[in-house]
């Protein structure tokens, strides 16, 4: 059975807090995707595996989310030509400025697509994953567009006084 088009990965499970925006965007937008914990440190071997089999897998796009000494994305990359974006994690220690060096940093060659650090990031990787999707996808093209449309009447014209 083929994976589905999205593979969510990130280094720990503490990074899930994170991830799981980018698992909620992609749901709202009616993309499949499998979320896993591939750590570039702790299981090596499981990020071997998963990156060298992934595009016969199924997968069309990676979305690796990890922080501190976050080499997962590069790693991921190196070892998969599908389109990686990777999501710099907050660490506690630096805020995540570690996680975002440690991945935006690559070495001319090897790409990956580097988010803004936490959440934001984890949602706009979603958004890019479905846009590389959409290119091919007619139905997910309308569907993204319904969702920025979405967005754009949410948007107040006024604050409210009251408001956080
Ligand atoms: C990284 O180390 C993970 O991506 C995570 O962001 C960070 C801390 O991991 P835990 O100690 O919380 O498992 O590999």
């Amino acid at each position: 059975m083929s994976a589905p088009p999205v593979a969510i990965i990130m280094g720990s499970q503490s990074d899930w807090a994170t991830m799981r925006h980018a698992a909620e965007t992609l749901d709202a937008l009616g993309v499949a995707h499998d979320a896993r914990i591939v750590s570039a440190h702790r299981t090596p071997d499981r990020l071997v595996a998963f990156a060298k089999g992934a595009r016969e897998a199924g997968f069309k796009v990676v979305i690796a989310g990890a922080g501190g000494a976050a080499h997962l994305p590069g790693m991921a990359a190196a070892m998969t030509s599908l389109p990686v974006f990777g999501v710099p994690v907050e660490s506690k220690a630096l805020s995540g400025q570690d996680s975002l060096l440690s991945i935006v940093q690559m070495p001319a060659g090897i790409p990956v697509g580097t988010l803004a650090i936490g959440r934001a990031g984890a949602v706009n990787a979603a958004l890019l994953a479905a846009a590389v999707l959409a290119l091919a996808d007619a139905g997910l093209a309308e569907r993204l567009d319904a969702w920025r449309a979405r967005q754009t009447a949410s948007v107040a014209e006024r604050p409210e006084a009251d408001a956080p």
